[in-house]
């Protein structure tokens, strides 16, 4: 199957700022061919634009014609992006029957504007994604470890299944597959371990190995396809000798190997 790389060069709808210029530099890092030669087949570069200063529904709208033009085409479409909120640009174009959502992350992104304290559309990206496309008892959150107040009880009362970093074993996902026929695959790059992946807006400890991640992302993938992939928040102005713009590649070559 082809694959449509997708860039988001995008930080809140300013470009190439902060997360926003993790994209370019996986490019940099050679994405690109990366991705070609562990999947072998074509490769189409597909950057989003919407100028320097956007709003994020611009940036999202004009994902979501990137996201459907590869379906259309049979294309796989895979996501590289700076922030979480672009699963609304992303999940709008994927055909909604039976479509689940395995989301990795720190955080549990499942605030409301009334839980939220900061307002960031990104605390909220799970938790719009859930009740506007896929149902919460087809979404699977794994690995959070950061969970604010309010956002807490939310998580606890949904029909997420929601396994903790701190409570990670490799065998949870094989018990729990997601109840889905494909799903959207979400990575935010915070998921794992500060120590080995410190390019990140968030350092909080005991994040996932890379390994555990590896790991559970070819359980989930034995169990249903892949509708689209995203991997997101890689902010290079924190990374410390690539280490990870280089987890970054080895998580885009995996995907793209097993997609
Ligand atoms: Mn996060």
């Amino acid at each position: 199957m082809n694959i449509h790389l997708i860039t988001v060069p995008y930080h809140m709808g300013q470009k190439d700022t902060g997360v926003g210029q993790g994209p370019s530099r996986y490019l940099e890092g050679g994405l690109g061919s990366l991705v070609q030669s562990a999947s072998g087949h074509t490769v189409k570069l597909v950057p989003i634009e919407a100028g320097f200063s956007a709003r994020i529904e611009q940036v999202n709208a004009a994902l979501t014609g990137a996201v459907a033009a590869a379906v259309g085409l049979g294309a796989f479409p895979l996501v590289v992006a700076g922030n979480c909120n672009s699963c609304l640009g992303t999940l709008p174009a994927l055909r909604p029957a039976g479509l689940g959502i395995v989301w990795f992350d720190a955080h549990g992104d499942f605030h409301t504007r009334e839980s939220s304290i900061s307002g960031n559309l990104d605390g909220m990206a799970l938790a719009l994604a859930t009740s506007q496309f896929v149902d919460e008892s087809r979404t699977m959150l794994l690995g959070v470890r950061d969970l604010e107040a309010g956002e807490r009880e939310r998580v606890a009362g949904s029909r997420m299944r929601v396994i903790p970093a701190a409570d990670w074993s490799d065998s949870f996902v094989s018990k729990n597959p997601p109840q889905a026929d494909r799903v959207y695959l979400h990575i935010d790059i915070d998921v794992i371990d500060p120590r080995v992946s410190p390019g990140v807006n968030f350092r909080g400890a005991g994040g996932l190995s890379p390994e555990q991640l590896e790991t559970a992302l070819r359980t989930v993938r034995g169990r249903c396809p892949f509708a689209a992939a995203a991997l997101t928040n890689y902010n290079p102005d924190l990374d410390v000798d690539w280490k990870t713009r280089n987890l970054g590649l080895r998580l885009a070559r995996l995907i793209s190997s097993i997609m």
